[in-house]
């Protein structure tokens, strides 16, 4: 299992966090997503299919890019 942590500035409240989760989780291989509201952190473990790729295109399509 892999686990990538991405910084994610438009995180402004616990909704942000839900809505992140919910459409990550989607996305076959997703094992989790954690997500702290203080720092704007989200941490996502995975195994293939899902890829560092695909996680970034799913968070820009949301509206949620992360800083990279
Ligand atoms: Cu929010």
């Amino acid at each position: 299992m892999e686990k990538v942590t991405y910084h994610i500035p438009s995180i402004s409240c616990h909704h942000c966090i839900h809505t992140i989760k919910t459409e990550l989780e989607e996305q076959e291989g997703v094992v989790s997503v954690e997500g702290d509201l203080d720092s704007k952190r989200v941490v996502i473990s995975y195994n293939p299919p899902a890829t560092p790729e695909l996680l970034i295109d799913i968070l820009k399509e949301i509206n949620y890019p992360p800083d990279l």
